[in-house]
């Protein structure tokens, strides 16, 4: 039988994916760090904003209005506020939230989400107080933002200045992004009271940055920089960093300064170009900056969630934080579409799974959040055998696959982990050797967890 043309490049990604699986149940590598994927919690809709508490719980809102408290160790999640007039449709619905730096003397938490009026679509950003727990004494900050049913941006995150950025959309219409009198299309800076802070570049507008299209990541960096993730037309999504009073371009530029009139534009009016640009768009969401030694990869990188995608992009940033120096991809389809990001002090990276937006296939048990967590030790629970006393051929699996575990002594019973670290497959054995069958399942990487006797055994395998 002759071989698909793409057969030999698979097993190269499995030997390089798994070459140094010897005593790990990781499915992936991330260069040379082993890490897991675990599911945190399932059956949510439409999670928008993730974060890391400063109780150490993930703070998330959901698109229908609903923000909840996760325990990211148990998966116990607390509803603590539902907004009951957030019209959600489309794009639109609860958006971006974002925490007082100082939570613990001002328990303040900022919401944005869209509401109707008439037949308008508008976008509010609020204020509510936590009380130990649930949000009460909800307060409008800005009313009345131009909104739609799609391009409403929105972010929101607190600077080392103590002032709250947000992007809003074009809300479909581009010729707002250049208008200085309209609050869509642009990056706003609000004190945390809702007032407008007096050295804005305009101390009588919260506008503080300009000309975007739809603006979905902002995360700070260390250093005090702004980024900032920016939804392209047809083409260009764009990775910036976000300046005062500059000008990002939209509607008359796409990505960098390189056509005609672009240039012309660009030149006119001091257009600050992305640092990154991507064609064909991946639909750029959420992004966190990562600086932890856990995964040392992604040191001093943005990480970023793509929805159409369905990804997760690292760019690594120069020290100066002017530029990026390197781009990496990573989970491929294994989740669905992204859509926030988040990273807890001890490295830990979470990201929020959106297949329920409308857009998207939902799988078993979506929407979710899931981890990222370097794997640097084995603990009792994943006694791993050596590899080669597993054998799972042919690999990879088509329909079908054979399996000898040489060592097992009575009855087995087996699972097969999907990516994300879910039970797919379950099933039992008499003998040491005996059939798979993986029909159904997802192109992709899984793990074969065999249980015999209180001995259990990982391989990996891949299903074609
Ligand atoms: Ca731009
Ligand atoms: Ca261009």
């Amino acid at each position: 039988m002759k071989h698909k043309p793409f057969f030999f490049p698979l097993i190269i990604i499995i030997v390089l994916s798994f070459g140094c699986s010897k005593k790990s149940e990781s499915q992936l590598f991330i260069g040379n760090t082993p890490i897991d994927t675990n599911t945190i919690v399932t059956g949510i809709e439409t999670p928008w904003e993730i974060l890391w508490g400063p109780d150490n719980y993930i703070w998330f809102t959901e698109r229908p209005g609903r923000v909840s408290r996760l325990n990211p160790e148990t998966g116990n999640k607390q509803l603590i506020l539902t907004i009951e007039d957030a019209f959600e449709y489309g794009e639109a619905g609860l958006l971006g939230m974002a925490l007082h730096p100082d939570f613990s003397s001002s328990p303040w938490v900022y919401l944005v989400y869209n509401y109707t009026e008439g037949s308008a679509i508008r976008e509010r950003l609020v204020r509510y107080i936590w009380n130990g727990s649930v949000l009460e004494q909800g307060s409008t900050l800005i009313n009345n933002i131009p909104a739609n049913s799609f391009h409403n941006g929105s972010r929101l995150v607190f600077g080392p200045d103590n002032k709250l950025y947000m992007s809003t959309g074009d809300a479909g219409n581009t010729s707002s992004s250049q208008n200085m009198n309209s609050l869509a299309g642009k990056i706003l800076r609000i004190n945390p009271d809702g007032t407008i802070p007096s050295d804005n570049p305009n101390p009588a507008s919260y506008i503080w940055a300009f000309g975007l299209r739809n603006s979905q990541g902002l995360a700070f960096t260390p250093q005090g920089f702004l980024y900032g993730s920016e939804h392209g037309p047809s083409s260009d999504d764009e990775f910036n960093l976000l300046e005062a009073n500059r000008n990002y371009g939209w509607p008359s530029v796409n990505g960098f300064c390189d056509l005609p009139d672009e240039i012309t534009f660009c030149q006119a009016n001091n257009v600050k170009e992305p640092l990154y640009a991507w064609t064909p768009t991946l639909a750029v969401a959420g992004i966190d900056y990562y600086n932890h030694a856990a995964i040392p990869e992604w040191q001093g990188s943005m990480l970023m969630v793509a929805l159409k995608a369905s990804k997760m992009v690292s760019l690594k940033l120069s020290a100066d934080g002017q530029s990026v120096t390197e781009v990496a991809n990573w989970f491929d389809g294994y989740w669905g579409r992204l859509r926030d990001v988040c990273v807890s002090p001890d490295g830990r990276v979470f990201i929020a799974v959106s297949n329920r937006d409308g857009r998207g296939t939902p799988r078993a048990g979506d929407d979710r959040i899931v981890e990222i967590v370097a794997k640097n030790t084995i603990g009792v629970n994943d006694i791993v055998s050596p590899e080669d006393e597993v054998k799972i051929f042919p690999n990879p699996v088509t329909d079908q696959a054979r399996v000898q575990w040489a060592s097992a002594s009575g009855d087995i019973s087996y699972q097969i982990l999907n990516p994300a670290g879910i039970v797919s497959r379950i099933g039992t054995a008499t003998g040491p050797e005996f059939s798979i069958f993986t029909r159904n399942l997802n192109p992709g990487y899984y793990i074969l967890r065999v249980i015999s006797r209180g001995q259990s055994a990982a391989v990996p395998f891949m299903v074609m």
